[in-house]
């Protein structure tokens, strides 16, 4: 039985090959003589090896002599993973060969560009199509995921925007501010998807992770640099997010003025408490492990694009050598893999950071970040504005 899995992954192949494209959408690209290690059908052979070896074994897809500890590849999709610490994670756990990581982006060609710049190995990645930005979109990256054949066994939503000197909002293609459509609402429908298919894996440790940030929590003095981060009763959002022109707000809290950095830290909130209501509703039932953090503060990253240039040249020293709150996307990037894969990590409901010695510790949320009564609101409007209920 055990030597059987072991032999599967290599002969069988669930994904398409080189440049084969999923659907006329064009949503799906497996990398370069991508060799799939993984097929579903494998999975209830694993099952069996799953139970008597808890923790995954590095090379753990192909034979070993010790099968009865091997445990199969796990398949974890990062959002955003084209960039910044996306990418440095997807880098960090493709490494270890014990994960297969599925880069949903919304650029292929950018994705494609920064995993080989990386140096990711070709087959252990595949890059699919996602915006955030579209409703249509994420559900189409489920259906084209689905179809791929391959279990999923960690999700990380990752990607995000912040727009910090817009005074106008934009919007997403379903008409939703765009800081919180991207971050927030995007990220809430793929991760309510997406539980389903958490929910049929085997792993021995399945994660949904949501990336969360100092700067949304107030009771840090990262989080008290104005504008600071508030969702006030949620009636912003609760009519829609859609702005002036349309008798409404742009901001969550209904406020009447448009702030991009606002925006942004109050999208992260949401990031947060989605992810303690995930934890309430579902850990219990599922096994499934519900966890945010704050990796550090990225300061090169992409995130930072559309600040102005004396911000981008005074941020890094100044996180560097001022705060001491710096850290590198590859450092940044390890310490998200330890979120997906590490066994230390694995509790349900946690706020991760890292001390200056980068050791990780369970953090305190502010109040807003941590009000059940807030996230299971949030949770109801979300779920009307992404057609979930
Ligand atoms: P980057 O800008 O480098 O990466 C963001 C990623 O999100 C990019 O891959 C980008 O794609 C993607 N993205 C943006 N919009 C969409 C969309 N509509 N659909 C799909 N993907 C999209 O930023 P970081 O790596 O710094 O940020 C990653 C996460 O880390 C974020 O959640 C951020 O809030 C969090 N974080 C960052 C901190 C920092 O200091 N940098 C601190 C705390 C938290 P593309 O490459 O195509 O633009
Ligand atoms: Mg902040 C301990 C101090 C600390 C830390 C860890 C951060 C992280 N920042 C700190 C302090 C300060 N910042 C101070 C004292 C100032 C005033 C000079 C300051 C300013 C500042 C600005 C203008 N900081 C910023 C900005 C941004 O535009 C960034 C932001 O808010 O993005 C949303 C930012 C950040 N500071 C951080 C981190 C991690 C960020 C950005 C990322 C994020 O939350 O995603």
């Amino acid at each position: 039985m055990a030597l059987q899995a072991t032999l599967l992954p290599s002969t069988l192949s669930s994904v398409p090959k080189k440049g084969h494209l999923v659907k006329d959408t064009a949503a799906f690209l497996s990398v370069p003589h991508h060799k799939q290690r993984l097929h579903a059908a494998s999975l209830s052979v694993v099952r069996a090896q799953v139970a008597t070896a808890p923790v995954a074994t590095p090379g753990a897809s192909t034979a070993s002599k010790d099968s009865k500890k091997t445990v199969r590849q796990g398949v974890v999709v990062i959002t955003g993973a084209s960039s910044g610490l996306g990418l440095a994670a997807a880098k960090a756990l493709s490494e270890t060969g014990k994960w297969h990581v599925v880069m949903a982006c919304r650029d292929f060609l950018k994705a494609a560009k920064a995993a080989k710049g990386a140096g990711m190995a070709d087959g252990s990645y595949t890059i699919m199509h996602l915006d955030l930005a579209s409703l249509d979109s994420v559900r189409q990256f489920v259906d084209n995921f689905r179809r791929a054949g391959m279990p999923l066994d960690s999700l990380v939503c990752n990607a995000a925007i912040y727009r910090p000197t817009a005074r106008t909002p934009t919007f997403t293609a379903d008409g939703y501010e765009m800081s919180v459509g991207v971050n927030h609402l995007g990220h809430f429908l793929l991760a309510r998807l997406m539980l389903h298919d958490l929910g049929k894996s085997d792993y021995p440790s399945r994660r949904l992770i949501i990336l969360g940030s100092i700067t949304g929590n107030t009771n840090t003095l990262a989080g008290n640099i104005p504008p600071k981060a508030g969702l006030g009763d949620l009636r912003g959002l609760a009519g829609g997010l859609r702005g002036h022109n349309h008798n409404g707000s742009a901001m969550i809290d209904g406020s009447d003025t448009f702030d991009g950095a606002k925006a942004y830290k109050d999208s992260k909130i949401c990031n947060m408490l989605t992810m303690q209501e995930l934890h309430r509703r579902y850990h219990e039932d599922t096994g499934i492990t519900f966890a945010s953090l704050y990796p550090g503060c990225i300061a090169t990253t992409g995130l930072f694009r559309e600040h102005i240039p004396l911000f981008r040249l005074l941020f890094p020293p100044f996180q560097r050598f001022i705060t001491k709150g710096f850290v590198s996307e590859a450092e940044s990037g390890k310490r998200l893999a330890q979120v997906v894969s590490d066994p230390s990590l694995g509790k349900s409901g946690v706020y991760w950071s890292w001390n200056k010695d980068s050791a990780s510790f369970e953090n305190q949320l502010s109040q807003e970040a941590s009000d059940p009564e807030k996230a299971r609101k949030l949770w109801e409007i979300s779920e009307k504005l992404v057609g979930l209920a």
